[in-house]
């Protein structure tokens, strides 16, 4: 079962706007009052990544972009290089955002269960709003670690936040009582040597309640440093147990736009929503543009999924 992709891809390419010449991708993605909010990854002749606001109502064809970013990192040491792949949740009422701050400080002490041979210097921030133009910063919510690719579920689970987080090389869970101090960190899903997904693997989407468990979209990269899609389910009343995840991936890059950009044969998601009966799901191409590609719900049910090794 593979995604299918929709024929007038790229949905968002860059433009001749300083901070977005030179790339436009991974997007997170929220479906609320009639429309699909995109917001997405941008970067400009400085390469600093901003965030730039796109919305479509029929999930395909854009019907608004903004002019301007609509959020910048200004004057904060942990993202000198800007904001990178946001995630949207709604949570209560109140859009979370949870992105990456990229900036040229020095990797922090792990605690020796997390050891991250890889000098990222990037922290993971998060924002929230109601309306997509005021925005709220919370800071750093997993100040002590390298860290990225987080995802807030939609609800509280067992009574506490939950979160997906990406501690090299592996896909960890998380828990909180505040959304901003977390707790219990445990790694759910390893990277599976051999497979598509053996290099490293981090959330994608947020995850999505389904009648078979908490789908999420996830990237796993190869020995070849390809980014690939998969999905992985979780335990809807636990979702530290993974019911199985993709042994073949749903999205690979094959298009000429997802194979060639600023990194080559990528494709990264950030977002996918339900809308209509089908999921769209929302990616970067080649860290250069946006693309979506689509299943119907009903074929979740097709979906092959393996339990990890
Ligand atoms: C990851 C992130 C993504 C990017 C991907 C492929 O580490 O930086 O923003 O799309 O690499 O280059």
């Amino acid at each position: 079962m593979e995604l299918e992709r929709y024929e007038g891809n790229p949905v968002l390419s860059p433009t001749d706007k300083w901070w977005e010449n030179k790339t436009v991708f991974n997007c997170a993605a929220a479906n609320a009052d009639g429309k699909v909010h995109l917001l997405y990854r941008a970067q400009g002749d400085d390469y600093v990544s901003r965030f730039g606001y796109a919305a479509t109502e029929n999930g395909f064809d854009i019907t608004e972009r903004s002019s301007e970013p609509i959020y910048e990192s200004v004057g904060d040491e942990l993202e000198r290089l800007g904001v990178e792949d946001p995630r949207i949740t709604l949570i209560e009422g109140t859009y979370y955002i949870t992105y990456t701050g990229a900036s040229t400080c020095p990797c922090s002490e792990m605690p020796p269960s997390m050891v991250n041979p890889v000098p990222w210097r990037c922290r993971v921030g998060m924002l929230s709003t109601k309306d997509f133009k005021t925005f709220t910063k919370h800071g750093c919510i997993l100040p002590d670690m390298d860290n990225k690719d987080v995802v807030l579920f939609p609800e509280k689970v067992g009574g506490k936040y939950v979160m997906l987080h990406r501690t090299f090389p592996n896909i960890w869970i998380a828990y909180s009582d505040d959304l901003m101090n977390w707790y219990d960190h445990k790694v759910i899903m390893r990277v599976q040597p051999g497979a598509w997904d053996c290099n490293r693997i981090g959330a994608g989407a947020p995850p999505i309640k389904t009648e078979y468990g908490w789908m999420n979209i996830y990237h796993g990269v190869d020995h070849k440093r390809v980014y690939r899609l998969g999905i992985l389910m979780l335990e809807l009343e636990d979702p530290s147990k993974v019911i199985g995840r993709s042994p073949k991936p749903i999205l690979s890059p094959e298009k000429e736009y997802e194979k060639v950009g600023i990194v080559p044969d990528v494709v990264f998601s950030c977002g996918a929503v339900e809308k209509d009966g089908r999921y769209f799901v929302y990616y970067g191409g080649a860290d250069k543009v946006i693309g979506v590609a689509t299943m119907a719900v009903e074929d979740l049910k097709k979906v092959k999924l393996e339990k990890p090794l």
